[in-house]
């Protein structure tokens, strides 16, 4: 089939490798790069041309970017339009030059304090405004070059208390921004995918898009399950009790599968580390559900991880990168043999086999109806019992 790095298709987060500085919630900076603080148009030309060399070091295919992290707010909303258009020339002609591709593109709507209780949820109605600016501006940018997807993140799209909070009006409002962005995106002719991020918690207490099953509920109310997907990320997985290959399975079963946010299942934390993947094992059973439903078709492998604050040396992009990418590639791999081996496949469909025979199909064709199965299951005098699959699994291992 296809060469192993078109099914990983890596991507690397703007970021957290060339934005984030080193800080926690209980100290600040600890690194040094000669583009912080970047509160200027220079310094974010300086950011981008080192981020581009580290691409070009690295041969990362992909890179994906929130409008925060490529360039300053300016005093208005022109203006950081402005800033935002001027830094993606900077990048198109380094993306030009050979320079990688865009993955997705994304609006930050919860650094700046005025997202303090949420974007399009905001009791305001200006930040709801603000925000679709905000994501106009974005979503364009996408397109200019290239974008192969833009993402939704819920950001403080959540509540601190129920006992403030009117969560049947903040939903609508949610839905009702979704709608307006899938929308424009259709009149722009914005050929990407338009992915939402699920995260149970953190910043807020309890975040709306809260796992894969919760954004399918929503998707499905506002009418919008055919038009937008998930990108799953491994630790918003564990935090919302589930693991990574659960969500990317019933993604994939919902027909919502889009991307992913790679990091690791950092169970010892209870918050989102965003360390770079380093188990293989636990890679490989992610890759085994995206290879089973077919592969990326859109999304790709995106690096949502960053360095340990103690890690000092810019040199440690390096090193991270290249370790989690070997990381992905042997899960790949592995993942790869799990399918063309086919035990799995084998035991899962002798599993099911009783469902192919004629008198169970007609149990689900339309117009069955439940009356006529009990009658029919009282008339055979059915009284079914446990049955090993021990046996059956045993041989196809060993054949
Ligand atoms: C937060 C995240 C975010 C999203 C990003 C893109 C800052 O936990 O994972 O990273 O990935 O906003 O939507
Ligand atoms: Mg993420
Ligand atoms: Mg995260």
């Amino acid at each position: 089939g296809k060469p192993m790095k078109d099914h990983l298709r890596f991507a690397v987060a703007y970021w957290h490798s060339f934005g984030w500085e080193g800080g926690d919630p209980f100290g600040g900076r600890t690194f040094d790069r000669p583009w912080f603080p970047a509160d200027t148009m220079a310094l974010a030309e300086a950011r981008a041309d080192a981020a581009f060399d580290f691409f070009r070091i690295l041969g990362a295919p992909y890179f994906c970017f929130h409008d925060h992290d490529v360039r300053p707010e300016g005093a208005s909303l022109t203006e950081s339009r402005d800033r935002l258009n001027r830094i993606a020339d900077v990048f198109q002609q380094k993306m030009e030059a050979g320079g990688p591709r865009l993955l997705w593109g994304t609006a930050n709507l919860f650094s700046n304090r005025r997202y303090m209780s949420g974007a399009a949820t905001n009791p305001d109605p200006d930040v709801f405004a603000y925000a679709a600016a905000t994501v106009r501006d974005c979503l364009d940018v996408t397109q200019r070059l290239g974008g192969e997807n833009y993402v939704l993140w819920g950001g403080r799209e959540g509540y601190e208390t129920l006992l403030n909070t009117d969560l049947g009006k903040e939903l609508d409002q949610m839905g009702r921004f979704l709608s307006m962005v899938v929308d424009y995106k259709h009149r722009i002719g914005f050929k990407g995918t338009i992915l939402i991020e699920p995260k149970p918690q953190e910043p807020t207490k309890h975040q709306y898009d809260y796992d894969v099953a919760t954004v399918y509920g929503f998707l499905r109310r506002y009418g919008l399950e055919n038009e937008v997907k998930v990108n799953i990320e491994q630790g918003h997985a564990i935090l919302a009790g589930h693991s990574f290959e659960h969500e990317i399975a019933l993604a994939n079963a919902l027909g919502i599968f889009g991307s992913i946010d790679m990091n690791r299942n950092d169970q010892q934390s209870g918050w989102d580390t965003d360390q770079f993947p380093n188990n293989v094992p636990e890679v490989a059973l992610a890759y085994y559900e995206i290879l089973k439903g077919g592969g990326f078709t859109t999304g790709g492998t995106n690096f949502d991880s960053k360095l340990r604050r103690q890690s000092l040396d810019p040199e440690d992009l390096v090193a991270a990168h290249a370790g989690a990418m070997d990381v992905c590639a042997r899960g790949l791999k592995a993942a790869a043999k799990m399918l063309e081996e086919g035990r799995l496949e084998a035991a899962r469909s002798a599993r099911y086999a009783g469902w192919q025979s004629e008198a169970a199909q007609a149990m689900l064709a339309p117009g069955a109806r439940l009356e006529e199965i009990a009658d029919a299951a009282v008339a055979r005098g059915l009284d079914p019992q446990p049955v090993s699959g021990r046996q059956e699994q045993l041989e196809n291992l060993v054949n």
